[in-house]
C-alpha cells in the first residue's frame, strides 16, 4: 500500500470540525532526533535519519517517483539497523549509534511530538502537535491509502476535496522538522532551500 498525504494549518475551529464525526483511533508521542552530517550530506539529497522512540529510521526518496512540485513526494523508509548501516555505507560493527557517530552524524533536531489519530471513512486525520521546548507548533495530516501509483493522482484529489469541504486553508505547509529549522536552525534552514530541498518560504 502507498501512503498519499498532504498537510494542511489548522486554523480556530478546524480542528473541531474536523473531529466531528470522526472516529477517535489513537494517541502516542514521538521522541524524535534527527542526525546529519556538519554539511548537511542526507538532508540535501532528501533523506532524513531519526531515531524515534529509541528505533533508527531513515527515509530516502522513493526511486523513479518525481514530486511534480507537490508535497506528494514519497520514500522508502528503513527500519532496521543493518539495512540503514548497508544504506549509508557504515564502516564498523558496533552500536549504531556509535557508529554513526565516528562517521561523522552528529544530532541536528530534536522535538516532542503528540499524535492524535483519527478515522473518517477512508481519510486518516492526523493531528500533530509538535513541541520544540520553547515554542509550538501544530498541523493536521490528511490521508488515503492506495494499492498502485497510478491511484495517486486520484488520492491527492480527493484530498483536496476534504479539505475544501472542511474549509482547510490550501498553503504550502512546512513539515515539523522544516519548521524545526527556520525557527532553531537557520543555517541549516537555509542549506536546504540553497539545495532546492524546501521550497516553501
Ligand atoms: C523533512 C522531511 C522529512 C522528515 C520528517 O518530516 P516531517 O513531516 O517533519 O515528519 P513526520 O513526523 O510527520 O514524519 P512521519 O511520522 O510522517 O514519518 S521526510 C521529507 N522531508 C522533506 C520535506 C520537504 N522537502 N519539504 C516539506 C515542506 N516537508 C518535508
Amino acid at each position: 500500500m502507498i501512503e498519499v498525504e498532504q498537510k494542511f494549518l489548522l486554523k480556530d475551529g478546524d480542528e473541531e470540525r474536523l473531529r466531528y464525526d470522526a472516529t477517535f483511533v489513537s494517541e502516542y508521542v514521538m521522541d524524535d532526533t534527527y542526525y546529519d552530517t556538519a554539511d548537511c550530506s542526507l538532508g540535501r539529497q532528501d533523506q532524513w535519519l531519526r531515531l524515534r522512540n529509541s528505533r533508527w529510521e531513515l527515509k530516502v526518496p522513493l526511486h523513479g517517483h518525481s514530486n511534480a512540485g507537490t508535497a506528494m513526494q514519497q520514500y522508502d523508509e528503513f527500519e532496521d539497523d543493518n539495512s540503514i548501516r548497508k544504506f549509508l555505507k557504515l564502516l564498523g560493527s558496533g552500536m549504531l549509534a556509535d557508529d554513526l557517530a565516528r562517521a561523522g552524524y552528529a544530532m541536528i533536531a530534536h522535538y516532542l511530538t503528540t499524535r492524535r489519530k483519527f478515522k473518517r471513512g477512508e481519510f486518516t486525520i492526523d493531528f500533530d502537535f509538535a513541541d520544540y521546548g520553547d515554542s509550538t507548533y501544530e498541523i493536521v495530516e490528511v490521508e488515503l491509502m492506495v494499492h498502485d501509483r497510478s491511484e495517486m493522482d486520484a488520492a491527492a484529489a480527493r484530498i483536496q476535496e476534504f479539505a475544501l469541504e472542511y474549509g482547510l486553508t490550501m498553503v504550502p505547509v512546512r513539515g515539523k522538522l522544516i519548521e524545526y529549522f527556520k525557527r532553531k536552525r537557520p543555517e541549516i534552514y537555509q542549506t536546504l532551500k540553497t539545495a532546492g530541498i524546501v521550497k516553501v518560504v
